[in-house]
């Protein structure tokens, strides 16, 4: 074929401009963090003892949140939810239903640490429904 090593030429760039962008977006893009919003009342990070999760300040994260029912639940279908009071016209309310569903949220500005808590009545553990969010600089 006459035209193959001029194609090949214009071919290898292309890909490598490909593999880069590939590479960077995944370096690049934001963290997922799993959280289980439990049958038991209990907020849960697999592989871990304590449900304290740690942010940057104002770090763009993907909580990745399975949620189970407990023994109530309110009328839309919500099972729980994961709210920081004082944030909650931040993005940091978000009502839980079964499944595994993703949420991009923004982490504080502020470096301290925050007191997240379900605020649908989910059960028996429902007012011990808490964990902890450690924000640093
Ligand atoms: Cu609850």
């Amino acid at each position: 074929m006459q035209e193959a090593p001029g194609s090949t030429r214009r071919i290898l760039p292309f890909v490598g401009v490909v593999l880069l962008a590939v590479v960077a977006s995944s370096a690049s893009g934001p963290r997922v963090i799993d959280l289980v919003a439990d049958s038991d009342n209990k907020f849960k990070i697999p592989r871990q003892k304590e449900a304290v999760i740690t942010l940057r300040a104002s770090e763009v994260v993907v909580l990745r949140i399975t949620s189970r029912r407990g023994t109530e639940w309110e009328k839309d279908d919500a099972v729980h939810s994961l709210t920081i009071t004082a944030l909650k016209d931040r993005g940091w309310d978000l009502r839980l239903k079964e499944g595994t569903k993703l949420f991009p949220v923004v982490a504080p500005a502020q470096p301290g640490e925050y007191v997240v808590e379900c605020t649908i009545k989910c059960g028996k553990g429902h007012d011990d429904m808490r964990m902890k969010l450690i924000v640093v600089p």
